[in-house]
């Protein structure tokens, strides 16, 4: 793991500048009646689930070009995030994706508590034939129209369930790619009721204390329709399941110019939003790391969870769901954990009782000024110095590679063919 000296030797040339940076913006936030000392505290409380998945190179439907020391399997992939919260103190649990991360639950267990991490929601996977698999996923899973394949879609859900509560996850996250390539190669009804149907019995495995989120994807691998397509099918889906079903927004899972604030009002409204994949997209999925090319919409997406923030019954599990091509995965997931964490102080700064003022006036100009003066904000010291007192990295991605993990684990991990790609 990370050596903490060596964190500390990291930080130690720049805490002198922090300190004057973070004194500078303490006055001017002061002036502006925030407190800096509140924000640093909420930066500190913010945590964002790592997915295991993401600590391997994704790639793309063409190819996928492996780095050195990638994860092996599951307890590589703990170490890496166990580096990665590390460095970040933002990112203290990981999400599990079954089968990619099959493992004794008690060596899970075991291996997260040495690296200091606890387990998020459960993720499933229909959308890929597995070696040991009776029947294909080809033409779809829990809308599959043979019965027999929707069985064992269900079943296998109820597996991730059984998993899940041997290591202390609440949340199953189903995501499928049923849908179809051609107009007329399947009924758009009677595929969504079958989908309902095997979902109400993955629903009734759910213990008492267990959520589950529907996750829409609007197209891709299915060319033509989705079964979860968008927001308001799987809004559908988790008002008729029931009061534990709940909605997962993937930032990356809607089509261009959509607006993802929105439905993130609508839904909490609605009392059906249960949290988020977190990522960025230029043009249609989630490809993209957090921030990098639209970080003021993520900016607006946090300003509608803090407005909203005290809506009774809110309980938001966030997580990352990226694909790294170009980059070191660590570094990706660093870099996103501390984008997303910016926004949420970003949106935490916002002057909302002015805010409130200005809309009841319709002042148009001066309530968009107003949002827009927290994502002006420069809130950098404010994250580097909960960073520091958390004992993390003040420059988590500079500590990273002075830590030397990669060249490190290249060594102890000979390349294999990883299983566990790809971006859902
Ligand atoms: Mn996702």
């Amino acid at each position: 793991m990370i050596d903490p000296t060596l964190i500390e030797a990291q930080n130690a040339p720049l805490i002198a500048d922090l300190q004057a940076d973070y004194d500078a913006l303490g006055t001017r936030l002061a002036r502006r009646g925030v407190d800096i000392e509140t924000l640093t505290t909420r930066a500190a409380s913010f945590g964002v689930a790592v997915p295991s998945w993401g600590t391997g190179t994704g790639g793309t439907r063409f190819a996928r070009f492996p780095g050195k020391g990638e994860p092996r399997g599951i307890m590589d992939k703990l170490d890496d995030c166990g580096v990665i919260h590390a460095l970040t103190a933002a990112t203290p649990t990981v999400s599990l994706h079954i089968p990619w991360d099959r493992e004794d639950p008690a060596l899970l267990r075991e291996k997260a508590e040495e690296v200091g991490l606890g387990f998020d929601a459960m993720n499933s996977n229909t959308f890929q034939d597995q070696p040991d698999q009776e029947h294909s996923y080809k033409f779809g899973s829990l809308s599959h129209t043979d019965a027999a394949v929707r069985r064992q879609a269900v079943e296998h859900n109820l597996e991730c369930i059984e998993i899940g509560q041997q290591i202390g996850s609440t949340a199953l996250t189903v995501w499928i790619g049923d849908g179809s390539n051609f107009p007329g190669q399947t009924s758009l009804s009677r595929q969504f009721d079958r989908y309902m149907e095997a979902m109400g019995q993955v629903y009734a495995g759910l213990p008492d204390d267990w959520r589950l989120f529907s996750e829409h994807k609007i197209y891709e691998p299915a060319f033509y329709s989705t079964v979860v397509q968008d927001w308001g099918t799987s809004l559908m889906i988790a008002q008729e399941l029931g009061p534990k079903a709940q909605c997962l927004v993937d930032l990356g899972h809607h089509a261009p110019n959509v607006n993802i604030e929105m439905i993130v009002a609508r839904l909490i409204r609605a009392g059906k939003l249960g949290g988020f994949h977190f990522n960025d997209s230029k043009y249609g999925d989630d490809d993209l790391d957090s921030g990098t090319i639209d970080p003021f919409r993520l900016f607006l997406v946090w300003n509608e969870l803090v407005e909203l923030e005290d809506t009774p019954g809110l309980n938001l599990s966030h997580m990352i769901d990226q694909s790294h091509n170009v980059t070191d995965p660590i570094e990706s997931l660093i870099v996103s954990a501390s984008e997303i964490q910016r926004a949420f102080v970003q949106a935490s700064l916002v002057d909302r009782a002015a805010l409130e003022g200005y809309r009841t006036e319709n002042d148009a100009l001066m309530a968009a000024a107003t949002l827009r003066a927290g994502f002006r904000t420069d809130v950098e010291p404010i994250l580097q110095m909960a960073r520091l007192r958390a004992g993390a990295a003040i420059n988590p991605v500079a500590a990273y590679r002075a830590s030397g993990w990669r060249t490190q684990v290249a060594e102890s991990r000979p390349a294999v063919a990883a299983d566990g790609g790809g971006i859902v």
